[in-house]
């Protein structure tokens, strides 16, 4: 059976959002009580040979992927027959390859270039000053685009008029870094400097049962 192994982290929660909102998809969830030794493990690593949650397989179709906004992409292109959460290129190329845009950055210069770094020092090393000026810096212009962006849209949403898989993307990073930063001198205060942002992170949580999905607790 079509499998997605998860974990309730930033990236692993944004495949788990999607495969929760397409009730009807066939997919199991594997949820590892996180951390998780296992995700270095001979039968992990041969899914996902960098040892990284989320992974997706589907052994009818030969399929091992990786990535979570590549997963974001093969889950709605497969199972959203109905295009809630997408925009397909015969829909329209120019949403959708804003789509594409968006996830991309989302994956780089949100998650990776910046939140990655949050996570491991506000853990490890929370006092070192320069990575910290370096990842708010990074941040904030991060949020100036963002702020932007969503400056420009009618519905609220990243693009087009409906919540989509960009939306899913940021949200779940923009989550795990107020979980991890609150509290901290590594905050910002969204909600006083970026205010679209911090309207669209409300509307977004208030979707569906999103809400509830973030907050499934980290174990099996
Ligand atoms: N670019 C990857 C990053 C995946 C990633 O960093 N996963 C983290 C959890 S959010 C992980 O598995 N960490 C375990 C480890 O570092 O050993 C993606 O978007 O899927």
């Amino acid at each position: 059976m079509a499998t997605l192994y998860t974990a309730p982290t930033g990236n692993g929660r944004k495949p788990l959002i999607l495969v929760r909102l397409l009730k009807e998809a066939p997919i199991k969830v594997h949820l590892f009580k996180w951390p998780t030794p296992e995700v270095k493990q001979e039968w992990y690593l041969k899914l996902n040979p960098n040892g990284l949650i989320p992974t997706f397989v589907d052994p009818s179709k030969e399929i091992e992927l990786y990535e979570s906004n590549n997963l974001l992409e093969y889950l709605a292109f497969t199972y959203d027959t109905e295009r809630k959460f997408h925009y397909s290129l015969d829909e329209s190329p120019q949403l959708h390859w804003q789509q594409n845009q968006w996830l991309f950055f989302q994956g780089t210069q949100y998650a990776a270039h910046t939140l990655a770094i949050a996570v491991i020092y506000t853990k490890k090393n929370p006092n070192d000053a320069f990575t910290r000026e370096f990842t708010l810096k990074n941040f904030n212009s991060i949020f100036t685009t963002l702020e932007t962006q969503l400056s420009k849209s009618e519905s609220g949403w990243f693009i087009g008029d409906k919540f989509t898989i960009v939306d899913i993307a940021f949200l779940c990073d923009e989550h795990r870094r107020r979980e991890v930063t609150r509290g901290t001198d590594w905050w910002i205060d969204v909600e006083a400097k970026y205010p679209r942002i911090e309207e669209w992170y409300q509307r977004a949580l208030n979707f569906e049962n999103v809400k509830q999905i973030l907050e499934e607790p980290i174990s099996s």
